[in-house]
């Protein structure tokens, strides 16, 4: 049994529940799961998309997938799940990871406490009743003490507001927002902005179709081969076998997705022992050779040179004309890695299609979107559809469009105007039991997703519990813990070459938005440690509270009803 009331308020009454959960992606899910099934709480899941997903849900377009290989990208809380669901490909695609996420809820029934098509609006900390309360497009309003953000990191489409946008007559499409019943680009003149790791799935399967696809890049990126391949039924059978290890070994590697070639240094090799060092990582796929290669690249000027200047003798040796070769090429200065590290399946051989154009906008950028396709400073680009994969407003975006405000009426938005601030990207303080999922300053991205969004599900619904059984009403980061937290994170991304770079994991694609490294680079091993070492010591670095004596009576209803 648990709490689920109306309760009384000066604007009208309001549904009460112990929980809301905003969003229904791998995190939301597998929360209202923890806090209904395991903690016996009401828990209620609000999603503005029409099913299950998240980003999954929404990035439909061509060629998306995971890299990182489906049985590490999936949930490991369930031995029946991981036994009983098998994939198709070594790296899934979105429409089996969609169908994997919608297997989940319904094996766990946890549509039932979900309402779709429901954007959260408002979510007002009330300082009476030390509780939320929750507005959503729909008109429904709910108060609930404990308030998670499930919102996913990459959410919010970054769409540039290009002078004339919303001129062109033709059709325009959003790869983060992509028909629910595909696109047919049979004989269109298609034009793409972006060259990110969406574009460079997309680019290759809509050039198939396309009469003639202009890509629009401005800066060049270094990607490898995924290594994409039908799932070999030995090693599904041994994975199964053996799950516990292989999870056990994701938690041990640095990125939550296990190398076994890591090298030290790429100085301490010779250039031919390096290159074939290189040329193996190269081959095994994926994230091998950003993050499995060797372990100084992405420390060392010096180190990183020579992984970049392999990949783009890999580059020209895939690009037939020399000249288009060379624009996809980063310069020397550009870093390899620095950016998320985008994996192709034929990206670069695709430019040597003769349906296939490379457009340098750095050099001419694009100067107006017109009703008849977009005009550059050096040409004019006549097209039948444009598409922006351009990617997101990422970690903030998403929290940002709902009017979330804590104590004293202060916005998400002011407390954060130079940067999120929180303690362990789990909370911040201002905002009593409000939780994030994979928030900024937590390994989040750089980490496998489906893993940490576990590890932050159980940390925040063992938190709940806690609180619940020790009639506890009140939890919130203290701002010298946030100070020290978001300084250790700086303080190893700077021993780092990332934030080197202008890219989303510094806000540095968002005009206007403040510079700062959002990941927490100290791997996912270390951080969960620390996130059990915080618990071990009370909770260490927040405030814990019993709360106000008129809420007693609930505080100790609220322990009777989870005990
Ligand atoms: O976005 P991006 P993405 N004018 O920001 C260009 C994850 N992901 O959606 O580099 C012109 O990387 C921009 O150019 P520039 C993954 O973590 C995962 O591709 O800013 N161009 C860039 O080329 C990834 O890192 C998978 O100069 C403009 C592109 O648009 C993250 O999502 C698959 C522009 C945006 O690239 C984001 O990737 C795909 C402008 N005004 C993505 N604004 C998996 O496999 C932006 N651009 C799981």
């Amino acid at each position: 049994m648990s709490l689920n009331t109306q309760v009384n308020t000066d604007t009208g009454s309001l549904n009460q529940v112990d929980a809301i959960v905003v969003g229904a992606g791998f995190a939301g899910l597998y929360m209202l799961h923890r806090l209904r099934d395991q903690l016996g709480l009401k828990a209620e899941v609000f999603e503005s998309a029409d099913g299950v997903g998240g980003t999954w849900y929404w990035n439909r377009y061509p060629g998306a997938r995971c890299d990182i290989p489906s049985h590490h990208y999936s949930y490991s809380f369930s031995e029946e799940l991981q036994q009983e669901w098998t994939w198709s490909e070594k790296y899934a695609a979105q429409p089996e990871i969609l169908s994997y996420l919608n297997y989940v809820a319904n094996k766990f029934d946890l549509l039932r406490d979900i309402q779709f098509k429901t954007r959260v609006t408002a979510a007002v900390y009330d300082e009476a009743s030390q509780c939320w309360d929750v507005e959503t497009d729909t008109g429904r309003r709910v108060r609930a003490k404990y308030l998670v953000l499930a919102v996913g990191t990459l959410s919010s489409a970054n769409i540039p507001q290009f002078k004339g946008h919303g001129s062109f007559k033709g059709k325009t499409y959003f790869t983060g927002h992509w028909p629910k019943d595909g696109v047919d680009f049979t004989g269109k003149r298609v034009g793409i902005i972006g060259t990110g790791a969406t574009a460079m799935q997309a680019i290759p399967l809509i050039a198939e179709e396309a009469a003639h696809l202009t890509v629009f890049q401005r800066t060049p990126n270094y990607a490898a081969p995924l290594v994409n391949e039908p799932m070999n039924a030995d090693i599904d059978r041994q994975v199964k076998a053996n799950y516990r290890e292989v999870r056990d070994a994701a938690w041990e590697s640095f990125a939550g997705v296990p190398f076994d070639k890591l090298k030290p240094s790429a100085l301490d090799d010779s250039q031919a022992q390096r290159e074939a060092h290189y040329a193996t990582c190269w081959n095994d796929g994926g994230f091998s050779l950003w993050i499995g290669s060797y372990g100084d690249i992405l420390f060392n000027r010096e180190a990183n040179e020579t992984a970049a200047e392999f990949v783009r003798a890999k580059i020209r040796e895939k690009v037939r004309d020399p000249a288009v070769a060379e624009l996809l090429c980063p310069p020397v200065g550009q870093a390899y890695g620095t950016k998320r590290q985008p994996c192709e399946t034929g990206y670069y051989e695709t430019f040597n299609r003769d349906n296939v154009t490379l457009a340098d906008i750095k050099r001419a950028p694009i100067e107006e979107i017109t009703a008849t396709g977009l005009r550059t400073a050096s040409a004019e680009y006549e097209l039948d559809c444009l598409v922006y994969a351009t990617g997101f407003d990422a970690f903030t975006g998403s929290m940002f469009k709902m009017d979330i405000r804590g104590r004293n009426g202060q916005s998400l938005q002011d407390r954060w105007s130079a940067g999120p601030r929180t303690y362990l990207g789990l909370a911040t303080h201002g905002f009593p039991n409000m939780f994030m999922i994979t928030g900024p300053q937590s390994p989040s991205v750089l980490f496998n997703m489906p893993l940490g969004i576990e590890q932050h599900c159980e940390w925040i619904s063992d938190c709940i519990e806690h609180m619940n059984r020790n009639g506890l009403q009140t939890i919130e980061a203290n701002t010298e813990y946030e100070d020290q937290w978001i300084a250790h994170v700086k303080e190893i991304a700077d021993s780092t070459l990332l934030p080197k770079a202008d890219s989303w994991y510094l806000g540095a694609n968002i005009p206007g938005k403040p510079r700062v490294f959002l990941v927490y680079l100290g791997g996912g091993k270390q951080y969960k440690q620390i996130c059990n070492e915080v618990v071990a010591k009370g909770y260490q670095g927040f405030t814990l509270t019993a709360g106000h004596a008129h809420n007693s009576a609930r505080q100790k209803s609220d322990a009777a009803l989870v005990d």
